[in-house]
């Protein structure tokens, strides 16, 4: 298992000033940063990549799709420009050294529009990833997209359809995350779920029932990560947490109140919690 922190605690955009912040986040424990990656150019990832390697860290990265981009959509610019986006964010991913893009790369966070996913939906869906699981081939960079809670997406909301995504997919290069907190909104049974998502989950989300501390929460991660055991996996455990630190961050997330001391504490403790219960369980 590789223990990773998500920089979307403190930034949608990394730049230089957050070298140190880096450099803490080694010294915290961990082995790897995720990058939010909104905008493929947003971030000096050259610089990032060096630094990394200095200090002996990995890396993934996490986008969303843009406004105007939808890889579901019935417009077939939309279409389009989603996956033009996902191919120049996985080609980022190189230059950064990534081993994987995550994150729900399908159709915009919060787009609602009244009804469960239809199957040209998940035709469109299915064709896009194909593509751009094509254009990462031998790059290193893993493809997996995440199942988001009903109040975010109404696309693809827990392991079983997501399993029968990807196993449609069928590309060993594409799979799809298991987030804590999303499956604790999702699923009847946790360790159900990650059975049911089985070899497909290529990238787990660590995230508290209020994105703030892991450990501190109700969520039922022994039984989560005994169930990931299970199933053989040993990939990155990255958490994902939000704050009210970062004012458009905190009111895309609907964070409305303070729920941890600082992210300091949410990466410490979160991170040492993480750790520990992966090694007895
Ligand atoms: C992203 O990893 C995620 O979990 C989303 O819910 C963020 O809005
Ligand atoms: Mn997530």
């Amino acid at each position: 298992m590789k223990l990773g922190m998500n920089l979307l605690l403190w930034t949608g955009a990394a730049s230089d000033e957050h070298l140190p912040l880096i450099r803490d986040i080694k010294t915290w424990g961990y082995d790897g940063v995720e990058f939010p990656m909104f905008a493929a150019d947003g971030s000096p990832w050259g610089i990032f990549a060096k630094e990394l390697d200095a200090l002996g860290l990995g890396r993934t990265a996490v986008t969303v799709m843009p406004p105007g981009t939808n890889l579901i959509s019935d417009d077939a610019a939309e279409r389009a420009a989603g996956l033009e986006h996902l191919k120049r964010c996985v080609d980022s991913c190189v230059v950064l050294g990534a081993t994987a893009l995550c994150g729900p790369i399908y159709s915009p966070v919060g787009r609602l529009v009244g009804r469960g996913p239809n199957d040209a939906e998940r035709a469109r869906c299915i064709e896009g990833l194909k593509a751009l699981g094509a254009h990462a081939k031998g790059s290193g960079v893993a493809i997996s997209y995440e199942p988001l809670n009903r109040f975010e997406t109404y696309f693809v909301n827990c392991q079983a359809d997501a399993a029968a995504i990807s196993a449609a997919i069928g590309m060993d290069n594409v799979g799809h995350m298991y987030d804590t907190f999303h499956a604790n909104i999702e699923e009847k049974g946790l360790a159900e779920a990650v059975a049911t998502g089985g070899k497909w989950i290529n990238h787990v989300h660590v995230s508290s029932n209020d994105r703030s501390t892991p450990g501190e929460d109700h969520i039922d991660y022994a039984t989560t990560f005994a169930a990931l055991k299970k199933i053989g996996y040993d990939g990155w455990l990255t958490i994902e947490a939000f704050g009210m630190w970062i004012p458009d961050l905190a009111g895309a997330t609907c964070i409305w109140r303070k729920m941890a001391p600082s992210e300091e504490h949410i990466a410490r403790q979160g991170g040492k919690f993480t750790r520990a219960l992966w090694e007895k369980s």
